[in-house]
């Protein structure tokens, strides 16, 4: 499951060609972050693609994104009215990927916490899987600067994802991933319910019941230096809950009932 190494190099062949790679960050309040984000991403892959979901950041993130945008084709922006949390923003972002034919979609935080560096590592695990994700709990990996609570919050929620989902994977809650978008189009992301962070536990979920292979890679999560952070305690036992009820619903048999229903083609999120 674990890739530690790097068979190919940024700027190698090991690169999707080009426009093929879809780079992702939602963004809400993260100006900050995303001069310096865009430029770093295109240093690491200059042939990728950017995608930056904006959800009406109060303090212009989104008209940032979209002056990178004006000047860069490689750049696009999908703006939303408001904050609509950043599970629907993620789907979005996949809607947009599978939509644009686009090979990979790799996804990251804008406020830095997912070092560009391990862009390559994650680029190369796709010769071997359908979803690769950086991950902090496997050797090599790790987090600094993140508060004690935090730490234990993560690992909790982890516990809880590997007991209640049986997802086989280290890392179920980080958001550092490379998914390849082929394999997102078998997933029912139409059936996905999650609207905030526990977004990725359950597509991972449902990535796997779509027959994915999840390799990891490690990463080392960095706390944010600019900018707020919008985890809320509300969102926190919302997306606890979230799980549990996905949990339940596995083990008495409602989800693999509702599975049995067609795809609903602009499904997901649902409530
Ligand atoms: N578009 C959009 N982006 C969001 C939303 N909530 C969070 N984000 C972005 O998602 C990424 C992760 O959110 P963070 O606030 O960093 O959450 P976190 O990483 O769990 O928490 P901290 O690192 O402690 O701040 C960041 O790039 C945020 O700007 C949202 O509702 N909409
Ligand atoms: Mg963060």
């Amino acid at each position: 499951m674990q890739e530690g190494t790097s068979p190919h190099p940024a700027g190698s062949e090991g690169q999707p060609s080009a426009g093929r790679l879809l780079v992702t960050a939602a963004t809400y309040n993260e100006r900050d972050n995303l001069v310096r984000l865009i430029p770093e991403i295109h240093a690491i892959v200059p042939t990728a693609h950017i995608l930056i979901i904006d959800d009406n950041s109060p303090d212009g993130t989104g008209r940032i994104a979209d002056e990178f945008a004006a000047k860069d084709a490689r750049v696009h922006v999908l703006h939303r009215p408001g904050k609509m949390g950043l599970g629907t923003a993620l789907l979005a972002a996949m809607r947009y990927a599978m939509d644009h034919d686009y090979e990979l979609m790799l996804n990251l935080d804008a406020d830095f916490s997912h070092p560009t560096r391990f862009i390559p590592q994650l680029l190369a695990g796709m010769d071997r899987h359908d979803v690769m994700i950086g991950s902090r709990y496997i050797p090599g990996g790790g987090s600094v600067d993140w508060p004690l609570s935090r730490r234990f919050m993560s690992r909790s929620v982890n516990m809880l994802v590997r007991l209640l989902l049986r997802v086989p994977v280290h890392d179920a809650s980080g958001g550092y991933r490379c998914y390849r978008v082929a394999r997102l189009r078998q997933a029912r992301l139409d059936l996905v319910r999650s609207r905030g962070y526990s977004f990725q536990q359950e597509v991972l979920y449902r990535c796997l019941q779509a027959g994915a292979s999840v390799g990891e890679t490690p990463i080392v999560f960095e706390n944010r230096k600019h900018g707020k952070s919008k985890v809320s305690l509300k969102e926190s036992l919302r997306s606890v809950s979230m799980l549990v009820r996905l949990g339940v619903r596995k083990m008495v048999g409602l989800d693999k009932a509702e599975r049995a229903q067609p795809a609903r083609p602009h499904g997901g999120a649902r409530g």
